[in-house]
């Protein structure tokens, strides 16, 4: 399995999040990736490299135009109202819900910071946009890897994670959609049908935003019931997709306190799903925060299980690309994470 790693991740360190009215320590930290490369260099997998720069009109196939020159100019314009503002976390304060307009982009930088986003708990910071796109490109890269028939798999390492992400916003920590970049890389070197298995505890909002209307790309997601879980405001069962993409989503919410057993039914599912689909390719969201140490998450998955996962996923014998996503007890996230992409390397033999 190629590992493609970013370099740059670090330049995206975060300071505060806001929760229940105070600014707490962010939960997305450089150690956390730190910890993933450190878990692969004493249980190799496969070749360790750095991306290439990724060309924007690749970005461009999945993110708008006006999202990415926001984000590509977010720190500039931040820093350019006070400088004394380099000194601290950008976060938005101001969001047009139901009934205000999004056509017409606000010269005011909160509201424009609210205009690209759906939450106050991902700060932007003065390396955001650097290590967002070198993330990209790591995703861009391990696909293309796959696609090139060089690689049966590759894992893009990287954070800021992405499934949060959507065409042109931010939120869950997420800025670009690493996931959907692999997805439709894929797609664009030739395979016809591409799944994405999201077993992140969070609904990935944003890769199912994306591709919702799309039926070359099959979306499946595993995750806590929006009903009490983040992002709240999608994930449902009765999301199924719209137009030509109707039937090619498929969402699996589970209650808080799920367990292994409980979950790995579901995972079950998702894998019926995407072999009946016919997919000839496979991303997997690969977020973490399953486990039962997570800080802020409620399904109990052990350190064990995480193999177990990984084998299972490799029974449908894909060409596979993983995403590293969330995942935040950060002294095992490493042996997590690396367990499920050992599991499918030895399941896959
Ligand atoms: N105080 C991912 O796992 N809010 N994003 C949590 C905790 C946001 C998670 C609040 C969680 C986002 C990629
Ligand atoms: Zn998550």
């Amino acid at each position: 399995m190629l590992i493609v790693h970013n370099p740059v991740h670090h330049l995206h360190a975060g300071r505060h999040e806001m929760y229940r009215g105070r600014l707490v320590p962010c939960h997305e930290v450089p150690d956390r990736l730190d910890h993933v490369l450190a878990e692969l260099r004493r249980r190799p997998l496969g070749e360790l490299r750095e991306p290439g720069e990724v060309p924007m009109e690749v970005l461009r196939r999945i993110h708008s135009g006006r999202y990415l020159d926001f984000l590509s100019r977010a720190w500039d314009d931040w820093v350019a109202l006070d400088p004394a503002n380099a000194q601290v976390d950008a976060l938005p304060s101001v969001w047009p819900v139901r009934g205000f307009r999004d056509d017409v982009l606000p010269d005011n930088f909160a509201a424009r910071m609210g205009l690209f986003s759906f939450d106050a708990g991902t700060p932007l910071t003065a390396g955001t946009w650097q290590a967002a796109r070198a993330g990209a490109a790591c995703a861009v890269e391990a696909a293309q890897a796959v696609a090139s028939g060089g690689e049966r798999s590759a894992f893009a390492l990287t954070r800021p994670p992405g499934h949060h992400a959507g065409a042109d916003f931010f939120g869950g920590y997420c800025f670009l959609n690493n996931a959907a970049l692999a997805a439709q890389t894929l797609r664009d070197r030739g395979f016809e049908r591409v799944a994405v298995l999201d077993v992140d505890y969070h609904h990935g909002n944003g890769t199912q935003s994306i591709f919702y209307a799309r039926g070359d790309v099959l979306t499946v997601s595993l995750h806590g019931d929006p009903r009490t879980e983040y992002p709240f405001y999608l994930g449902h069962a009765d999301e199924r997709g719209t137009g030509a993409g109707e039937g090619f989503n498929l969402n699996l919410p589970l209650p808080r306190g799920t367990d292994f057993a409980r979950w790995r039914v579901a995972l079950a599912a998702g894998i019926d799903a995407i072999g009946r689909f016919g997919a000839q390719a496979l991303v997997v969201s690969l977020g973490v925060d399953t486990f039962e140490g997570d800080p802020i998450s409620s399904f109990a998955l052990r350190s064990a299980d995480y193999l177990q996962v990984g084998r299972d996923i490799a029974r449908l014998q894909l060409p596979t690309v993983f995403v590293f996503e969330g995942g935040y007890a950060v002294a095992e996230v490493g042996v997590n994470a690396v367990n499920v992409l050992e599991g499918f390397e030895k399941g896959a033999a």
